[in-house]
């Protein structure tokens, strides 16, 4: 029976409601975990328990400045984006430098915003695992572009209509 079964690709992407871009740009005084009286920090963003970026690892530097720039579709706004920062340790298992939480219902939208998130072990809260500095933009996802590229047209239309380069118009609309 046509219509049971998994939906065609182009109906699930359809359905992510939201796109936020993030530009993590630096840490400040992040927390020593190495011998060396460094760390070796990287930050992964995780969203509904999953993993959806991973930032380079910078050697040697409490204060790294990685200016990487990622873009993750949201469905919902509800669930906050989990922010976290390990210590690379070669061969070893990696140390944890400190977390954040990323509300999305409380963003501006639509808007360039930058963010500064205090990071904080949850096991000792108390201690200062110093903040990573991003900025986040939130725009929501039209459901169908179409509609908005044929009004943009009809704009373009009336307009060229109206000074006679009505052919023009007519040109590029068929390559
Ligand atoms: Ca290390």
């Amino acid at each position: 029976m046509p219509g049971i079964g998994a939906p065609p690709t182009s109906e699930r992407a359809s359905s992510s409601m939201y796109k936020l871009e993030i530009d993590l740009k630096r840490g400040n005084n992040l927390a020593v975990r190495d011998r060396g009286g460094s760390s070796d920090p990287y930050v992964k963003f995780k969203l509904s328990g999953k993993e959806v970026f991973r930032s380079k690892t910078i050697h040697k530097n409490l204060n790294p400045v990685w200016d990487e720039k990622t873009t993750i579709t949201l469905d919902c706004l509800s669930d906050p984006l989990y922010v976290k920062v390990f210590d690379y340790d070669f061969g070893l298992q990696d140390d944890f430098m400190g977390s954040a939480y990323l509300y999305m219902e409380a963003l501006e939208q639509q808007r360039c915003i930058p963010v500064t998130l205090v990071l904080k072990d949850p096991q000792h809260p108390d201690q200062d695992l110093g903040s990573l500095d991003l900025s986040v933009t939130l725009t929501p996802q039209r459901q169908s572009c179409g509609g908005e590229e044929g009004l943009h047209f009809h704009r373009t239309y009336t307009d060229h209509h109206h000074s006679g380069f009505i052919r023009v118009d007519v040109k590029a609309l068929s390559l």
